[in-house]
């Protein structure tokens, strides 16, 4: 059997082992995901919670649901955070590793002695539950409840499949990431067959607050372009957010637009708290976002990091500028070293 083939099968088995648990418990099941929940989060909580409870089962959903993603939710269906576990309760963790309980949010795992179901789709997953499924190969997880659902032969409804659309719309970025497979559009097709309401969901999500555009105007007046357009950099501060009338959660959105200008290999977003500083990045091409990231005592991925530095921002701003002179001259270096081969 090829690799491909047994895979496929590991799979399907792992879809029906979770199937048959959820659907033996009789007593509370409650779902989980992780700390900040995004879009993949709530999808996959919503469209598992709404099938799970019209199937009879006792369901709690304990999520701080962001102010961007509330046009979902109808006000009943989250909860808050559970300060004890109900009795014979089950555990159904979603899109994060069960056995990471710092970032599962909602209540407390290490607390939990009963059964869990883990659904997800993260690569550092350490695969210890009652019942797991975890494919890193499928770029959201709401990809991993849809199959689930197929196996426990819900109906599918409208009010289902749009949470589940929500999770493959974010985690992708609109179907535009390299992780997009032909699956992906497969279950998509599914889910809008089942009626999920796409155009609806990138309206939602596509209308931003006041503060959002006023801050906007602030941000880009700081906005910088360094080394000929191949650093972009913008930075933002309490002063500036008192005057826009807007919150920290409003500044999440700004470094991906910033990397949106054309030649930029860099982009930096610098949240100024005044005694301390906050740096988001993203890179492409050559360029590692995660170097630059770690020179500064930080981390992330190649192309998405971030570092924290308590440190006054004139004096990050001397490190800063070093750390990506230091990568770019690598990338160079590399580029020449290329270039001599050809
Ligand atoms: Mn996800």
């Amino acid at each position: 059997m090829n690799i491909l083939k047994r895979d496929s099968h590991q799979y399907q088995q792992e879809v029906s082992q979770v199937a048959a648990l959820l659907r033996a418990h009789h007593g509370p099941l409650v779902v989980l995901s992780h700390e900040n929940p995004d879009g993949d989060a709530l999808g996959s909580l919503l469209g598992l919670t709404r099938a799970l409870r019209d199937l009879g089962k006792t369901v709690i959903a304990p999520m701080d649901v962001p102010l961007y993603l509330r046009f979902l939710p109808q006000p009943e269906e989250t909860s808050a955070p559970l300060t004890e576990w109900p009795q014979g309760a089950m555990a159904v963790v979603l899109d994060v590793d069960n056995n990471d309980p710092d970032r599962v949010a909602g209540a407390d795992l290490r607390q939990f002695v009963g059964k869990v179901v883990n659904i997800d789709h993260h690569g550092t997953n350490q695969r210890r539950a009652t019942a797991g499924l975890v494919d890193p190969g499928k770029p959201a997880a709401v990809m991993l409840v849809a199959d689930v659902l197929e196996e426990l032969g819900v109906t599918w409804t409208e009010e289902i499949a749009t949470p589940l659309m929500l999770g493959l719309i974010t985690d992708t970025g609109s179907f535009r990431f390299d992780s997009v497979t032909p699956g992906t559009f497969e279950c998509a097709a599914r889910l809008l067959e089942h009626g999920a309401r796409l155009g609806w969901i990138n309206d939602q999500m596509g209308q931003q607050p006041r503060a959002y555009y006023l801050l906007l105007r602030e941000v880009l007046d700081t906005m910088e372009f360094l080394r000929g357009g191949r650093v972009v950099m913008a930075r933002v501060d309490d002063a500036m957010l008192a005057r826009a009338g807007a919150s920290w959660e409003d500044v999440e959105n700004y470094v991906g637009m910033l990397r949106n200008s054309e030649g930029a290999e860099l982009a930096v977003m610098i949240k100024d708290f005044g005694e301390r500083v906050k740096l988001s990045l993203r890179s492409r091409g050559g360029v590692s976002a995660q170097n630059v990231a770690v020179a500064l005592g930080g981390g992330g991925h190649v192309s998405a990091s971030g570092a924290s530095l308590s440190e006054p921002y004139p004096v990050v701003r001397r490190c800063l500028e070093e750390a990506i002179a230091t990568e770019l001259a690598r990338v160079d270096r590399l580029d020449t070293v290329v270039a001599g081969i050809h």
